[in-house]
């Protein structure tokens, strides 16, 4: 049997993956109210495909609860974030997940972590606290890390068919935890050390986020000089060695804006590239603001409550609104104005922010100019009600003639 520890954003469809497989799982969280809407038959968040996979793991006995199991294979799945002044990982809920694993694990047990961590992250503070309980590693309790690479909006898919990494520090041990992988797993499946599957999880967030970086850049530079940054890109990207993301209003979510600032903190003296990446992306939502300003005055709008904001996650077709570049430009909007921007975002169905209007028509009609921050299918399948308004497309998906862009 494998105990799941946190049934969040990847613990859970891993949890149900493995379920639907022929896996015998429990899943374990500490929040109550989430194990309480599990066990009522409910997910706990959209995702395309899940509430299906959910239904089949429940069919094939998978069990939810607050309590950790005593077996032989524990998968840690809980939240590394990082310290905002140090910009090093904190790992704060790995180490009381593992602390709460030794009170109950016997002898021969597997603990593998699935949390993305920087390179050192287990050596540093995982073995520690299992050693500190009387276990020697490699004998008494074996250690492995398997981080993941699915993406928030197509995660069953990619859990399904993306290629995985699992780092051990017994072959073998990495060869038993594959078997595991592989009862779900179509991809290819690499056995490491740890370090390097640390290393290699952090290492691709940190090049997306240095490439996304590369094409807000260019947005910054093409529009300092008037100059099309989306048929530049198109045309670089014919180039058969050039490959251009495309440029938006700033990186959100829990892994591409906190996962490089691992290394950042760690090796400051070795990460230009990487920290004046981070800068260039976290400061896209106050170029975002400044547009706006330049284009209430060009239009000879003065009221803020005519703008509104349209999307708060941090991504397209996602309810995920974690370090959102909406929320960021909303922090930012306050050091500037009193009132503050309308946000609508037909994913978000309760009040996060105090401006946030939850009927897309009234949001539609009180706004003369509409801030296109997040490329959900809503808003294309809405386009002809911008028609009368001005728009500011940070997603470069309106071809309206009233459009402008960052
Ligand atoms: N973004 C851009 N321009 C682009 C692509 C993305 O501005 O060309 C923005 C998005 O709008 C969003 C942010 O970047 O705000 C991140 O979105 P994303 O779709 O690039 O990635 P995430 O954070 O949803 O998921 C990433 C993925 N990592 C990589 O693609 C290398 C995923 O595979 C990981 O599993 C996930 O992080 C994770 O959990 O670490």
């Amino acid at each position: 049997m494998i105990n799941v520890i946190g049934l969040g954003y990847i613990g859970l469809p891993t949890a149900l993956m493995m379920a639907s497989h022929g896996v015998e799982v429990v899943g374990t969280d500490y929040n109550k109210e989430l194990v309480e809407t599990l066990n009522a038959g409910k997910t706990t968040f959209e995702e395309k495909g899940l509430d299906e996979l959910f239904q089949e793991a429940v069919k094939s006995g998978i069990k939810f609860t607050t309590e950790y199991q005593v077996t032989d294979m524990y998968i840690v799945s809980v939240p590394t974030p990082y310290d905002k002044f140090s910009k090093k990982i904190d790992a704060c809920y790995v180490n009381a997940a593992v602390k709460e694993v030794m009170n109950v694990c016997p002898k021969g047990a597997t603990v593998v972590i699935e949390s993305t961590v920087s390179p050192g992250t287990i050596d540093k503070f995982v073995r520690p606290i299992i050693e500190e309980n009387g276990f020697k590693i490699g004998e008494d309790i074996h250690l492995v890390h398997a981080p993941e690479r699915i993406i928030p909006g197509n995660m069953v898919y990619e859990l399904l068919h993306n290629n995985r990494t699992i780092g051990a520090d017994d072959i073998s041990i990495g060869e038993k935890v594959k078997k595991y992988y592989a009862s779900f797993c179509q991809g290819d499946i690499v056995v490491t050390d740890i370090k390097t599957a640390e290393m290699t999880k952090v290492v691709e967030n940190t090049f997306r986020a240095v490439n996304i970086a590369f094409a807000n850049e260019l947005a910054k530079i093409c529009r300092h000089d008037d100059m099309d940054v989306y048929e530049i890109i198109k045309i670089c990207n014919m180039h058969p060695r050039v490959n251009i993301l495309q440029p938006g209003p700033g990186v959100g979510g829990h892994c591409i804006s906190v996962d490089p600032w691992f290394l950042v903190g760690d090796y400051p003296a070795l990460t230009k590239v990487i920290w004046e990446s981070m800068k260039v992306n976290d400061s896209m939502p106050e170029f975002v603001l400044e547009r706006i300003f330049t284009v209430m005055k060009e239009n000879g709008i003065k009221d803020t409550s005519k703008v509104g904001l349209y999307g708060i996650t941090y991504k397209e077709n996602v309810d995920d609104f974690r370090e959102s570049p909406t929320l960021q430009l909303l922090e930012c909007q306050e050091k500037h104005l009193s009132t503050p921007l309308k946000v609508y975002d037909p994913w978000v169905k309760e009040n996060i922010v105090e401006s946030q209007c939850q009927d897309f028509d009234k949001f539609i009609d009180n706004s003369d100019i509409v801030v296109i921050m997040v490329k959900h299918d809503h808003i294309k399948d809405n386009m002809d009600k911008l028609k009368n308004k001005i728009v500011i497309d940070c997603c470069n998906i309106c071809d309206l003639p009233n459009v402008y862009h960052i």
